[in-house]
């Protein structure tokens, strides 16, 4: 049992670790630390469920700092307790390029870093994620293999925003008990106090979303630790509003905004040596303390290699395939799967929409990998994104793989991110592609990441009609290619669709966003070629009868039309190739000479996307000809829409024709 006296005084080496570092980076945020070591000292040394040796132990009880400006108290008790890459080196780097102590925690940098925050929310909403993966895994492996807690230590700016009222309803709604947030409930944000913009009775909004929660002195360890037992044991998520003060210990910057997030200055600093009666020199922690943190570090060693002796006694069957889930591998047989469903695709040549193309290989996708999880923000039916594999999760029963994340789009993003990370697990959710922009912030963090969540977006242009301009994405294609590391797959047909879906699955390291059509497209893959055509991003579809006059490079459901405008330019004497394009960025990771052979010579080159141009040049030239809209679409049949916009096989022919003319 640690005394009074000695948790002090290890809750101080985090706040000195955490205000020197800042100090020598001359950046960064001293506050949070400050006023939250009393929390995270009592937290990593009494409850969480850990071992700094084995940093990836699948059982391991997940810690999230959601509030990430407050890193130092990351990097603080990543070293204290003994991370190996997290060394006083690193501390002593803090913000310098290169350093695994980046402003912000980022996923991958250092171990024990289970997720980038920094834009406020995301971590707590992304921990709704962790805490449902982990009863999934609970209910596939039993409580022996899956059995820990998820912890969140959230600040003011976190609670603000409006990703986590998506986030604790869902929780709540989940009865998702094992989710414990701290609330760092100190009054003070950017500009000044709270109170200049914001008065909601924090504690009343969880308990109205399903939640426990209650206030204690977030200085108080025996308080802190009584919440957090409570917590355990509660049927509900549980936050622990935590009254603190920024900058704990700062002479005259403690409780201010001054503390936030800049270096308190060395007259601060050594008054809060005097004020803690802390006489090492910066990033020297006294010996005995770092003994009791480094002890504190290898409390997890027993039930970690109890946990290793439960997976080595578990059925083989169980353990192979926990092992093979945790890998993020594939079952052995999935490209097989694919193929034989590749060739009856083929063979059968379905006219349905791309949407429903997904669902079909969803169908096989889920028949085959168990660890999918689907969901969808309230257009399941419009999305298809369940198949009948997929039951729904509730919180009497999370052996289910279907999410009705709600009219929630941002959080469901979020949550997928959470279920990716956690391991074990592949979570995909659709909305209406419009919707992705209420989505993005998150789907960039996923790239940012290089983890595997993937967006179903279907509705991908005009041609979902009548629902008008609201709904109709325009610029979307394109944001969504401007996110570095993002697959944005257009598939073109129920072919290009188990193609794309095959890729989103393997790419272990890079999300993927589907776009998909709400109208019926026709099969243009009619040949069965057991390659993955689309893993090269862009592949010529139909070449030209002769030397070619005309390349139209295409997506989705505008490659019949390009195909279309081939017919005709062809009867019309020039020989004429499509390319289908289902996904840039691969196609930018191709070779040059794969590249230029599938750009080709071709003197008029042409794209047709139900978008904007923005993006294409690259592929047909400033000087290209881009068939599709300039601005936003409108409320009309899809019959009406394309012609209306100029976005068909004609006009395409057209304009070729005339600039074949005018050369
Ligand atoms: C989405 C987002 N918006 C804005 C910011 C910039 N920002 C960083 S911290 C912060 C204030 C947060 O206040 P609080 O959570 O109370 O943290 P504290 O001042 O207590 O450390 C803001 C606005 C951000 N990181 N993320």
């Amino acid at each position: 049992m640690t005394s009074r006296e000695q948790h002090d005084r290890m809750a101080n080496a985090i706040r000195f670790l955490s205000m020197d570092a800042v100090e020598k980076a001359n950046s960064g945020h001293p506050g949070l630390p400050m006023g939250c070591a009393d929390i995270a000292t009592v937290l990593f040394t009494r409850f969480l469920k850990y071992d700094p040796k084995a940093p990836h132990w699948a059982d391991r009880d997940r810690f999230i700092l959601s509030a990430g400006h407050g890193s130092m108290l990351l990097y603080s008790l990543l070293h204290l307790t003994g991370y190996e890459d997290m060394t006083i080196d690193q501390i002593k780097h803090f913000r310098q390029l290169g350093s695994k102590t980046a402003g912000h925690p980022e996923y991958g940098h250092a171990t024990g870093i289970e997720t980038t925050t920094g834009p406020l929310g995301q971590g707590l909403a992304n921990s709704v994620g962790f805490a449902l993966g982990e009863r999934i895994m609970n209910a596939a492996f039993g409580n022996d293999l899956v059995d820990h807690y998820t912890y969140v230590l959230a600040g003011d700016g976190c609670l603000m925003e409006g990703v986590s009222q998506e986030a604790i309803a869902l929780a709540g709604h989940l009865k998702l008990n094992k989710l414990i947030v701290f609330w760092d409930n100190n009054d003070i944000s950017i500009d000044g106090p709270v109170s200049l913009s914001d008065n909601t009775d924090q504690v009343a909004r969880f308990q109205a979303s399903g939640w426990n929660a209650s206030h204690i002195d977030g200085t108080d360890p025996e308080a802190i630790a009584y919440a957090i037992e409570a917590a355990r044991h509660s049927d509900k998520p549980t936050m622990i509003a935590c009254k603190t003060t920024i900058g704990f210990g700062a002479p005259t910057k403690a409780g201010t905004n001054k503390a936030h997030g800049s270096p308190l200055g060395a007259d601060e600093i050594a008054g809060a040596r005097k004020f803690f009666n802390w006489d090492s020199p910066p990033f020297e922690i006294p010996a005995d303390i770092l003994d009791a943190w480094r002890t504190a570090g290898k409390a997890g060693v027993k039930a970690r290699t109890d946990w290793e002796g439960h997976l080595a006694k578990a059925d083989a069957k169980l353990k192979a395939e926990f092992e093979r889930r945790l890998s993020g591998k594939l079952p052995s047989n999935f490209d097989a799967v694919i193929a034989d469903y590749k060739k009856k695709l083929s063979a059968d040549k379905p006219k349905v929409a791309t949407r429903k193309s997904s669902e079909m290989a969803l169908e096989v996708i889920n028949g085959a990998v168990p660890e999918t999880i689907g969901g969808s923000a309230d257009l399941t039916g419009s999305n298809n994104t369940k198949t009948s594999q997929t039951k729904n999760i509730t919180s009497d029963d999370y052996g289910q793989r279907y999410v009705h994340y709600g009219i929630r789009e941002h959080g469901m993003a979020a949550a997928i991110n959470g279920l990716t990370l956690h391991g074990g697990l592949i979570a995909y959710g659709g909305t209406f592609m419009c919707f992705s922009d209420y989505a993005r912030p998150s789907m960039r963090l996923a790239s940012l990441m290089g983890i595997r969540s993937i967006f179903v977006m279907t509705h991908d242009s005009i041609g979902l009609g009548e629902d008008g301009p609201t709904h109709q994405p325009v610029e979307h294609l394109a944001a969504l290619r401007a996110i570095p590391n993002h697959n944005v797959f257009r598939p073109a047909d129920a072919v290009e669709t188990a193609e794309c879906w095959q890729i989103a699955l393997e790419s272990e390291k890079t999300p993927s966003t589907l776009a998909l059509t709400r109208q019926n497209l026709p099969t243009v893959r009619n040949e069965f070629v057991a390659k993955n055509l689309s893993s090269q991003g862009a592949y010529e579809l139909a070449a030209a009868s002769g030397e070619a006059a005309v390349t139209i490079f295409a997506t989705g459901s505008e490659v019949e039309i390009a195909l279309g405008a081939r017919d005709l330019l062809e009867k019309h004497g020039h020989p004429t190739r499509v390319v289908s394009v289902p996904c840039f960025e691969l196609f930018d990771q191709q070779s040059d000479d794969y590249r230029k052979k599938t750009i080709g010579n071709a003197p008029i080159k042409m794209a047709i996307e139900a978008g904007i141009r923005q993006g294409w040049d690259h592929l047909i030239g400033s000087d290209g000809i881009f068939v599709g809209m300039t601005g936003f679409g409108a409320s009309g049949t899809i019959e009406q829409l394309y012609p209306h916009f100029g976005i068909t096989a004609e006009a395409a022919a057209k304009a070729a024709e005339t600039r074949l003319h005018a050369k």
